[in-house]
């Protein structure tokens, strides 16, 4: 299988650290591509033209990073990292889309303020930046739900708070929220976090 990546991107980290935490790297060959530049062999694997995108060893092709965790974790062998029971795999899944939904808002900041600022949006600007301020707020208060053991969730929250801390670190996520914080430094200190960290 091939995985294609960027270095930076949290979500293609999401499926980096899951296949470390399955002990599957010999399985899974990392591609590095710039999502930005069109790349043929990307855009053939995810019409979208985003990273991460997954190419089977039969040829096909499945992308987004919820869906390239699945199939990897019931493909992989080793520890599942997604919980079958409903209410775990529910609690799990729903922490994931807070990660996620902080890095879409975050990974859209750093677009949008790459462009010349008199063409930067002080309106999204300003609606990704509360997001990701309740977000992390209402992380902090349930973060009992990211205890032991590591599942997508955890995963998926751990990659948006260290993509913060790369390229919003204006934002010091940590300040009032020292819950949150150690459960960060515990998560990220796992093998496969060090590994993949940009
Ligand atoms: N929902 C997608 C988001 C992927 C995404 O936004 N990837 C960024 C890199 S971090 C990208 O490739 N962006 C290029 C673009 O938006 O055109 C996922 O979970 O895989």
């Amino acid at each position: 299988m091939k995985l294609f990546i960027s270095p930076a991107s949290p979500f293609a980290r999401k499926c980096r650290v899951l296949i470390r935490e399955k002990g599957a790297t010999a399985l899974v060959k990392e591609e590095l591509a710039n999502a930005l530049q069109d790349p043929d062999d990307l855009i053939k694997a995810n019409p979208l033209g985003k990273i991460p995108a997954l190419i089977l060893s039969d040829g096909s092709f499945i992308f987004d990073s919820p869906v390239i965790c699945d199939y990897l974790n019931i493909t992989l062998e080793g520890p599942s990292l997604i919980p079958d029971a409903h209410h775990e795999r529910f609690r799990a899944k729903r922490l994931e889309a807070m990660g996620d939904g902080i890095c879409d808002a975050a990974v859209s900041s750093v677009f949008e303020k790459n462009r010349p600022v008199e063409q930067q949006s002080p309106v999204w600007l300003g609606r990704w930046q509360r997001a990701i301020t309740r977000t992390l707020d209402l992380l902090e208060k349930e973060e009992a739900t990211l205890e032991s053991p590591l599942d997508i969730g955890s995963i998926a929250v751990t990659c948006a708070l260290a993509y913060l801390d790369l390229r919003h670190p204006d934002m010091a996520w940590r300040n009032g929220r020292p819950k949150l914080a150690a459960r960060y430094d515990e998560i990220s200190a796992r093998p496969s976090f060090v590994e993949t960290a940009a």
